[in-house]
């Protein structure tokens, strides 16, 4: 079993090398592509530096920023050409903790897609301030029901296992959204498809160090377009069969 952990990176200087470190101790065949989009503060120099060092580092370059929809659909591309078998997306910043990740892959042997919840045991999050947490919080529970049930607590989380066969029939290319929005719709196509989705509660802790790419535009573009999600699947474009029209 071929596993690669993709890590999109901005200005993760302080994470990268530590992070790295972790998803290469937890499970002695995890390899690791670092996903970075030119940040200014030279974590794709260090990613190289990583690389050079352990065959198991691998280092994709992207000209500019541009979010982490584009940054994930060319990290999985990758990871899929490079053989990849068990596909783990998580971020850099020590907010998924990495001693979940064997408990993905056991998962696997039974499911398609794992994803590590927030929502599943409880509220398991730490260290987030009240409204983060509620706008998390109530906004999976919109998206839940305006995707018509999507059969998952924590459809915006950023921390999953996808085997490869997912990834191949999703069509990357056609994955239209970023930011939540593009973890909702990953989620969605899969579930649309057929395939088996797990959740599987983490613990999921605020970063610690570097700074939050996240702002509230983000979040207002995820809460909008999950219609827009809905209304593509009603029609078929979502690689689904057509749903019967609303009544
Ligand atoms: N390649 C790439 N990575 C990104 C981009 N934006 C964010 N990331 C990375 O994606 C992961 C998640 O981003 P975060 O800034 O932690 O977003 P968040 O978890 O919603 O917010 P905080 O934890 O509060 O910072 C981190 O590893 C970031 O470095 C981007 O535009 N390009
Ligand atoms: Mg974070």
């Amino acid at each position: 079993m071929k596993k690669i952990v993709v890590i999109p990176t901005y200005n993760e200087k302080e994470n990268l090398e530590k992070i790295v470190a972790a998803v290469l101790a937890v499970d002695a065949e995890n390899e690791v592509l670092v996903a970075d989009d030119n940040s200014p503060d030279g974590t794709g120099e260090i990613a190289d530096a990583l690389a050079k060092k352990d065959a198991r580092v691998h280092v994709l370059h992207r000209a500019t920023k541009a979010g982490i929809g584009p940054a994930y659909r060319d990290g999985f591309r990758e990871a899929l050409r490079l053989g990849a078998d068990l596909i783990v997306q998580m971020d850099a910043d020590f907010s998924h903790p990495v001693d979940a990740i064997p408990r993905f892959y056991e998962l696997c042997e039974e499911y398609d897609v794992i994803l590590g919840s927030r929502y599943v045991d409880g509220i398991t999050v730490v260290n987030w301030p009240m409204g983060r947490l509620m706008l998390s919080y109530f906004g999976n529970l919109y998206a839940k029901t305006v995707l018509g049930g999507l059969p998952v607590e924590d459809a915006t989380g950023g921390f999953k296992c996808w085997k490869r066969e997912v990834l191949e029939a999703l069509g990357l290319d056609q994955v239209r959204l970023n930011g939540y929005g593009f973890q909702i719709e990953m989620t969605y196509r899969a579930w649309l498809l057929g395939f088996r989705l797990k959740e599987t509660p983490i613990i999921f802790a605020d970063r610690k160090e570097g700074t939050s790419k996240m702002d509230l535009s983000i979040a207002v573009e995820a809460l909008l377009m999950v219609w827009w999600l809905r209304f593509q699947a009603l029609r078929g474009r979502l690689g689904n069969k057509p749903r019967p029209a609303l009544p």
